[in-house]
């Protein structure tokens, strides 16, 4: 049945739309199946997406049509469609009314996944209006709380050094510990693995203590703050709150420096709200993994790397990972930095629509995946500045020299790119930096010619 002279009105402007402030503004790049209109497959999808079905049904009155979605630009060659979703559409809290992600994802990404008349459909970009997004929680914490506790410039207070520890899983509590307080006296930040929780032959009640005792003893060593990321996913949101109230009790004093790690794309915008609104004070860590199976390019279907990130920080997010941006092991190319500018500027251009945040906090970017001390200067270089989280697992802990070594030329690498000297000269008087060098030899080779002339190493 063809909607589209119900949901589909070609004569909006789009700049009429953002004026009036009552809208969300979706792009999509869409294809229907074989044989089928590509404005009446659109009109279906804005059916479907808001107030409608695959048929005409009794009941829709006056009012139903006053808030029905529109179709309001199509591009059939360029498989691009635009939908207008008026904000009533969106679900409103009952304690606060506060508005809420996930809403918007079982409406613009929900039935019209897998629709029979749809090939593809993916969401590549929206626009929120103010009268919306000043709805959302936003990040109460972010690298500013990060570099307070490290005591640093709150304005530039250049990059945390950290790392992932690893194996992924396997360790017991103490051999854990034991790694965290030898990073840390070299690093600033330990995060859980994505699946680290409380795995039986690992109990959170166990290792959480040694783990705070291994900050406490690498602080005395130091003389320096030092944070943790604990993971406190779950399925049930108690078990999230009781992890979270375990270890912000075992790290006593402590306690500020540590964030909490929530898996938000498997979890979803309830656990990471959970996360935002019962521990504002914690630091919320939002890990992505998973996201991998809509945000690819090479997946038709979900959304973008770019929604993601706008979703998060809208959730509360106050760091996400981010990606490496083809510096790195996983997917990413070096214009993902628009999404890092996406997280943490008060305005920022996405693929279709520029986006004001109206002062809503920024997300920070968790920069991490197959990083090195080597990969890092060409990363920062493509991004324009170094004020992110960065953690290295096996760029850490993989270097010839042990863990200290491995977080001190993670440390090194920024300071080489700070004061604009070459890595290879800055590694001639740092050893530890040498030594990644012959750590990540191919990497070395790849994006340092002749380092080993330079360095005096002999293959
Ligand atoms: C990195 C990592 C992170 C990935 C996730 C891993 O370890 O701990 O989870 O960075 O990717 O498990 O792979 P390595 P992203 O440093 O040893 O690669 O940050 O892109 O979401
Ligand atoms: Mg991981």
């Amino acid at each position: 049945m063809d909607q589209s002279n119900r949901y589909a009105d070609l004569s909006l402007k789009e700049e009429d739309l953002i004026e009036g402030g009552r809208h969300v503004l979706a792009a999509y790049r869409m294809k229907p199946m074989p044989g089928y209109d590509y404005l009446a497959t659109a009109a279906h999808v804005a059916a479907e997406s808001s107030t409608g079905t695959n048929v005409e049904v009794v009941t829709t009155d006056d009012f139903t049509r006053s808030v029905d979605a529109l179709v309001y630009e199509i591009d059939e060659e360029k498989e691009l469609m635009k939908i207008a979703y008026p904000i009533e559409l969106f679900d409103r809290n009952v304690k606060d009314g506060r508005a809420m992600v996930v809403s918007m994802m079982t409406l613009m990404v929900g039935n019209n996944q897998g629709m029979g008349d749809v090939e593809y459909l993916k969401l590549l970009d929206f626009y929120v209006p103010h009268a919306l997004m000043k709805l959302f929680d936003g990040p109460s914490k972010n690298i500013v709380d990060m570099w307070r506790v490290l005591g640093r410039d709150l304005d530039n207070g250049g990059m945390v050094v950290g790392t992932i520890i690893k194996p992924k899983l396997g360790l017991r509590p103490k051999p854990f510990a034991d790694a965290c307080y030898q990073f840390w006296l070299g690093g600033d930040f330990i995060k859980n693995d994505e699946p680290q929780g409380n795995q039986v032959f690992a109990p959170l009640k166990e290792i959480i203590p040694l783990i705070a005792d291994a900050m406490r003893r690498a602080q005395d060593e130091t003389g320096q703050a030092k944070l943790f990321s604990a993971n406190i996913t779950a399925d049930d949101p108690f078990e999230m709150i009781r992890r979270g109230e375990f270890i912000l009790e075992a790290f006593g004093e402590n306690a500020d420096h540590v964030a909490f790690l929530v898996d938000g794309f498997v979890g979803g915008p309830t656990a990471v709200t959970l996360a935002r609104r019962y521990f504002p004070n914690q630091f919320l860590h939002y890990h992505r993994a998973g996201h991998g199976m809509v945000t690819s390019e090479r997946s038709n279907r979900g959304y973008s790397m770019l929604c993601h990130m706008k979703w998060a920080r809208m959730l509360g997010a106050s760091g996400i990972h981010t990606g490496t941006m083809g510096f790195g092991k996983m997917e990413g190319k070096p214009e993902d930095k628009k999404v890092a500018y996406m997280l943490t500027e008060d305005e920022a251009d996405g693929i279709f629509f520029r986006q004001p945040w109206w002062k809503m906090k920024a997300t920070t970017p968790i920069i991490s995946g197959g990083m090195n001390a080597l990969r890092l200067p060409g990363f920062f270089e493509n991004l324009g500045h170094a004020n992110i989280i960065q953690t290295s697992g096996g760029g850490a802990l993989g270097h010839k020299d042990g863990i200290v070594a491995g977080a001190k030329s993670l440390r090194q690498a920024y300071e080489a790119w700070s004061k604009g000297v070459d890595l290879v000269e800055y590694a001639k008087d740092h050893p530890e930096l040498a030594g990644a060098f012959e750590s990540f030899p191919h990497d070395a080779d790849r994006l340092y010619p002749g380092w080993r002339e330079k360095l005096g190493k002999h293959a």
